[in-house]
């Protein structure tokens, strides 16, 4: 295996031996395959489209099983070698189809779109189709910096298309992108190209995904979420799909059990639709690290929705659910819905029932809800703060929360930020610093938090709205610097919209990407003032300077 797609990558080079995140050696190397025989259905796709063939089942089909590669969503072998199977026979049907309609299937297709394989071998084709198989250090980067950019679209198309929100559009983007990173012959520029391009479907899919969250369940507000615990049974939520916690709370009420959110479905707190149900209780926990501890004192079963989940221990691997793309082998699945039905939660419930309520862990209250249009509702006191230099400076700390060691960082420079700062967040980042009580500034919170990853989008909304406000010609002449977390996949799309929409200077860390070759990272740095991050101190003086 080599798998070198997220921050925690070993030895900050590539996984080889076994996943820090716990993936194993036979499921990297499955996921490989998948995402190379998503590669030859994208070649099809794209002279379906040419024909006027859309497929919406192929669609679908490359966008969960993009999602489904992304870091911690899914360690069952099985599930990837059924995706795979299913594959095959989509781009089987696709080829036929394109044949039905007169188009020639190519004589020299590469063999990602013409190998075949019982499941039986597919382990063994699985070894020559990896991360290490483009030779040339600069095309891999390119190729792997585009493919976890659409892992990322794919991740927010999935939120979106399941409250029946899509665009087809960035299906085409996935599929040009995925078919041209087969291309031996795309010169390195284009390449280039195409990942910007990413970024402007980043920021394409993050609206879709805005309109579909606020359309389905209210724009987020100012909210004070309870991080206590009550006497009662209750069941944990965690990843990011809203609908799954809807059905949730509708089954779960009159049943005596309570609901609790974990790590990025905190912010679903943050939506009117969710407050009216009595049995929403709050925020057990912190960041998706800390669920080993943390799903272990909770004690009633836990819902895994999408990615963010660790391998689970045996203490509480039996009240372990998954669903959706999510996997682990032995964790029992809620199944997808079936036509017009929500899923069946009844199982979790009857065990939650059984269940003691959650161990204490925290007492309190965390304030958020600050996506675009509540800080808009703030605009007039946001703008009068800094005018009048009560505010000298924003920061965006958005991204994601880790194990390392090294991102105390964030923490500390969250604490070390002069007190006329506001912090600008979404994403699990936040949990570094969104409990340290840092006050307000007249009034307005100094962590305003956003959201999830994909609410990164009220922060770029925010940022053009202000710089209408102040009749700034570039939004890189804002009181707004970048210093932001980065640790899975869709926290590589983040970045690339953010570059799209033409802010300059990002602090990325806590390290570089492994897989920025030394010159790929070096036309980021020269194009974008790309960086890393130092020490606290330092870094201050560089942002304060
Ligand atoms: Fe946390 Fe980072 Fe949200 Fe992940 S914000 S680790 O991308 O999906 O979560
Ligand atoms: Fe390693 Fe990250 Fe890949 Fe897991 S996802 S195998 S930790 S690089």
């Amino acid at each position: 295996m080599f798998c070198f797609q997220c921050q925690e990558t070993a030895k900050g080079t590539g996984c080889t031996i076994k996943g820090v995140c716990g993936k194993t050696e036979n499921v990297a190397n499955l996921q490989d395959l998948l995402i190379y025989t998503l590669k030859g259905i994208s070649v099809f796709a794209v002279q379906a489209r040419e024909l006027g063939i859309v497929k919406p089942e192929i669609n679908k089909f490359i966008m969960e099983s993009l999602f489904t590669t992304i870091t911690n969503a899914n360690f069952d072998r099985s599930r990837i070698v059924a995706r795979i199977e299913e594959g095959l026979k989509l781009r089987d049907e696709l080829k036929q189809a394109i044949i039905k309609a007169g188009g020639t299937i190519a004589a020299d297709l590469h063999d990602a779109a013409t190998w075949t394989a019982p499941a039986g071998e597919f382990e063994q084709k699985a070894a020559s189709v990896g991360v290490l198989a483009t030779e040339n250090e600069d095309v891999r980067s390119l190729r792997e910096l585009l493919t976890y950019g659409l892992k990322g679209i794919a991740a927010y198309a999935e939120h979106a298309y399941t409250l029946a929100y899509k665009d087809d559009g960035i299906f085409a983007f996935i599929e040009k992108a995925l078919a041209a990173t087969l291309d031996n012959t795309l010169p390195a520029d284009a390449l280039v190209g195409l990942v910007l391009e990413a970024g402007k479907y980043g920021v394409e899919v993050m609206a879709l995904l805005d309109k579909a969250n606020t359309t389905t369940y209210g724009n987020p507000e100012l909210t004070k979420v309870n991080i206590g615990v009550r006497n009662n049974p209750a069941i944990l939520i965690s990843g990011h799909d809203l609908k799954d916690l809807e059905e949730l709370l509708i089954q779960t009420q009159g049943t005596g059990v309570d609901v609790y959110t974990h790590g990025e479905m905190l912010p679903a707190h943050y939506y009117p639709a969710f407050k009216k149900y009595e049995n929403f209780v709050g925020n057990y926990g912190n960041a998706w690290y800390k669920q080993d501890k943390e799903f272990e004192s909770f004690n009633g079963p836990i819902v895994l929705t999408t990615n963010c989940l660790i391998p689970p221990k045996d203490s509480y691997k039996d009240r372990l659910y998954t669903t959706g793309v999510v996997g682990f082998e032995g964790v029992k699945h809620i199944p997808e819905r079936a036509d017009g039905q929500t899923k069946d939660f009844s199982a979790i419930i009857a065990q939650a029932k059984k269940c003691p309520p959650p161990t204490e862990i925290e007492t309190g209250e965390i304030v958020g809800g600050f996506a675009h249009n509540q800080v808009l509702a703030l605009a007039d006191k946001v703008v009068e703060a800094v005018k009048s230099g009560a505010i000298k400076r924003f920061f965006v700390m958005a991204g994601c929360d880790g194990r390392m060691k090294n991102r105390d960082y964030y923490a500390n420079f969250a604490e070390a930020l002069p007190k006329d700062t506001v912090i600008l967040t979404a994403g699990c980042a936040k949990y570094k610093y969104n409990k340290l009580n840092l006050g307000d500034i007249g009034g307005i919170p100094r962590v305003l938090d956003a959201g999830q990853c994909n609410d990164s989008y009220s922060l770029a909304v925010i940022a053009l709205k202000l710089k209408e406000v102040f009749g700034l010609e570039d939004v890189n002449q804002l009181p707004i610097s970048y210093n932001i977390a980065w640790y899975e996949q869709k926290a590589v799309i983040v970045l690339l919209a953010l570059l799209y929409l033409g802010v300059k200077n990002i602090h990325l860390g806590p390290t570089l990407p492994a897989f920025l070759s030394p010159n790929v990272a070096k036309v980021l740095v020269e194009n974008f003032g790309i960086a890393g991050i130092t020490n606290v101190e330092d870094d201050l003086k560089i942002f304060l300077g």
